[in-house]
């Protein structure tokens, strides 16, 4: 047994200046575990709710005082005492705590970061990584990174509909050398685009953030970029679409590009795409709403590209659930916060991995230097994550703790690489 004596919230700020909430839990022994919540900003309508104070004289209404008071009243009352190790019994503590579907009474945000930090606390109470924590013996497989190199719509004023231009260095041999190859092919693009004149400064999630054309000068600029680093595109570094679609749906229509499309409309113009470059993953291809759309996306890519359920599931299981049903994708992205407990989150990638789909770890678009989700993907051997560019410092944490990770496995580290997309590769 090790139990808990403490649990203390305070109100901090995250990568993008606004509050988020961190979390101090600790153990009868004097261990503490320490975890802060991200925040996203292309929200999906199905993710849990992060509690703001909506007191527009603090922060413009983004304060999270409420979160801080229930984690240091109502959640401390009920944990103190609890066993930290029995990390279930604390989150089904605290979801009948809050006693809401989406966890809108307590808030997602306090929920998990208690939720965390408790995990936290129990890793350094056995003094062992968080990854063994999570994953015992089992967890040893290092991640292929999707390094989100170029940045629109929500996360910065490029102009570009797409949210995200992803590359994915699966070739390389190991982990480092992939953050190695993603470094230098980010260089190389700020080169290009500077030398063309174009802005280079970064939007939220570290990658630039230049005023292109359209989509696909983008996706060309970034194949460039990758030839010019020394890497052959489609063998060794692969491209990847982040398209937030439910950003651009409006009205049963998918506003893109100045352009009104239907569902079948995005389908043909993203099988256009997949044609002529190396992409090998599409997620939030279409809105969290556009169910068939989704279904006939999988039947005409399904088989080439990993499409990945980001608004779509928000890491929900029933929801997720429904998408293998149907088989409307091949993957799910987790994030933490959407669902907003350690115990949720890990039952939502077993399910994944039970009915052969992907599960990609993520990050989201305002960040702390949390490091867990570094731990979580290797804990539960998922093969990917996607946190940012190789630049800013709370992105480039992630990687970090990776290499740490890396080097603590030590022969028993397994990159997930190129194996990871087999049934994508063309062979
Ligand atoms: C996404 C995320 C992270 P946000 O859409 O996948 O990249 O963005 O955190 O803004 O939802
Ligand atoms: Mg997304």
């Amino acid at each position: 047994m090790s139990e808990i004596i403490s649990v203390r919230a305070r109100e901090i700020l995250d990568s993008r200046g606004d509050p988020t909430i961190e979390t101090e839990v600790t153990l009868i022994s004097g261990v503490i575990g320490k975890a802060s919540v991200p925040s996203g900003k292309s929200t999906g309508r199905f993710e849990a709710v992060e509690l703001r104070d909506d007191d527009k004289k603090r922060f413009k209404g983004k304060g999270v005082l409420i979160a801080v008071r229930n984690v240091n009243d109502t959640i401390a009352d009920a944990v103190i005492g609890m066993d930290s190790y029995n990390q279930f019994a604390i989150d089904k503590e605290m979801i009948e705590l809050d006693g809401t579907a989406n966890k809108s009474k307590i808030g997602a945000n306090a929920i998990l970061s208690v939720s965390l930090a408790v995990a936290v606390a129990s890793a350094e109470e056995l003094g062992i990584p968080i990854y063994k924590y999570i994953g015992g013996i089992g967890g040893h497989i290092l991640p292929v990174p999707l390094f989100n190199i170029l940045n629109g719509g929500a996360h910065s004023d490029s102009g570009l509909d797409i949210q995200e231009f992803i590359i994915l260095p699966a070739g390389a041999q190991n982990f480092s050398e992939a953050l190695r190859w993603g470094s230098e092919i980010f260089h190389t693009l700020h080169d290009i685009l500077k030398k063309d004149g174009y802005s280079v400064s970064v939007g939220d999630e570290g990658g630039f953030a230049p005023r292109l054309k359209n989509g696909e000068a983008a996706i060309s600029y970034i194949k460039k970029a990758i030839e010019e680093a020394g890497f052959h595109p489609g063998d060794d570094v692969f491209i990847g679409l982040d398209c937030a679609a439910s950003s651009f749906f409006k009205e049963g229509l998918y506003r893109y590009e100045g352009k009104q499309m239907s569902s079948e409309n995005m389908i043909d113009y993203y099988g256009e795409l997949v044609g002529k470059y190396p992409i090998i993953s599409i997620e939030d291809a279409l809105s969290e709403e556009d169910w068939d759309g989704w279904v006939k996306l999988t039947e005409h890519l399904g088989g080439r590209v990993q499409l990945i359920g980001d608004d779509l599931y928000a890491t929900n299981p029933e929801r997720l659930r429904k998408g293998i049903n149907l088989s409307a994708s091949n993957a799910i992205l987790i994030k933490l916060n959407q669902i907003g407990t350690l115990t949720e989150t890990m039952r939502t990638i077993e399910l994944a991995k039970r009915n052969g789909f992907h599960a990609i770890v993520s990050h989201r678009s305002g960040e702390t230097a949390d490091t867990f989700i570094s731990h979580l993907v290797v804990g539960m051997n998922t093969g990917e994550i996607k946190a940012g560019a190789s630049s800013r410092g709370e992105r480039v944490e992630k990687y970090n703790e990776l290499l740490r990770i890396e080097e603590d496995l030590g022969e028993n580290a397994t990159y997930a690489g190129k194996e990871m997309f087999r049934q994508f590769i063309e062979k």
